[in-house]
């Protein structure tokens, strides 16, 4: 009696906005997720080809796992690969999906670039450490990092921080919390990250879905 192989391939996915704009694009490669991660609390989801897994991991421990090839592939926000660094990474892909951009934001009233002409000591918090890091140095300016892992936009308004390096859509946050935008550091989308093994050893089976993938998203663009 032969037992259910596991699948060749394993997508690592992120609940919410990733999963649900990644949708359209294997549809595109003819893939159908079979259970809906929003009403099902399985971590390892099976779709219409059973040679493709999906699996859901925190939007930040994508590229982890993709990296040390539990999974092959997976999508994850440029914010989310800047900070990893995208070591053992192949990034074919822009997938123009998820679209935001990263932000330095401060409270209304702050004077932040009398604060920066001054060469005041900034207090900024963030999710994204590394990338304020390298976006203060490249302006020459004094910070001290704050790392916080969510609602960044209460750190002025608390007097934790004068300002906060956030991720920002709409806008509508910060105007709820009374935050305006004073630079842009990069625009967001997310990309498709490949382990670099998997690329190589299973290439015959993923280089159609980055095809299907690639074309799909330039829909997107
Ligand atoms: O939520 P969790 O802590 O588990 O992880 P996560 O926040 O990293 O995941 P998720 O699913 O919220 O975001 C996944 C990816 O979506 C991010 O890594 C970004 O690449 C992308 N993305 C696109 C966004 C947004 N747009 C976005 N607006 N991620 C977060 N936001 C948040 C932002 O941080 C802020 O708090 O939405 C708020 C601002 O939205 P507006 O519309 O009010 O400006
Ligand atoms: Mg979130």
């Amino acid at each position: 009696m032969s037992s259910p192989a596991t699948p060749q391939l394993t997508l690592a996915l992120s609940k919410g906005r990733i999963f649900e704009e990644t949708l359209p694009l294997l549809e595109a490669a003819g893939i159908r997720v079979t259970e809906d991660p929003e009403k099902s609390r399985k971590l390892i989801l099976s779709t219409n080809d059973p040679d493709v897994r999906v699996i859901i991991v925190r939007a930040s421990d994508v590229p982890t796992y993709v990296q040390y090839g539990a999974a092959d592939f997976g999508v994850a926000g440029k914010d989310v690969l800047h900070e990893h660094g995208g070591a053992g990474l192949y990034q074919p892909i822009d997938l123009n999906i998820a679209k935001c951009r990263m932000s330095v934001a401060v409270s209304v009233g702050f004077d932040y670039e009398n604060a920066v002409r001054q060469g005041a000591r900034l207090r900024v918090a963030t999710k994204y450490t590394e990338t304020a890091r390298q976006h203060f140095a490249a302006k020459g300016v004094h910070v001290d990092l704050i790392k916080l892992y969510g609602s960044m936009e209460l750190a002025p308004l608390v007097g934790l921080s004068d300002a906060i390096v956030d991720l920002v859509s709409t806008g509508s946050t910060l105007r709820a919390n009374n935050l305006v935008e004073v630079e842009h550091i990069m625009e967001i989308s997310s990309r498709l990250v490949v382990n670099q093994a998997a690329l190589k050893l299973k290439r015959e089976r993923l280089q159609p879905i980055l095809e299907a993938f690639d074309r799909a998203s330039k829909a997107n663009a």
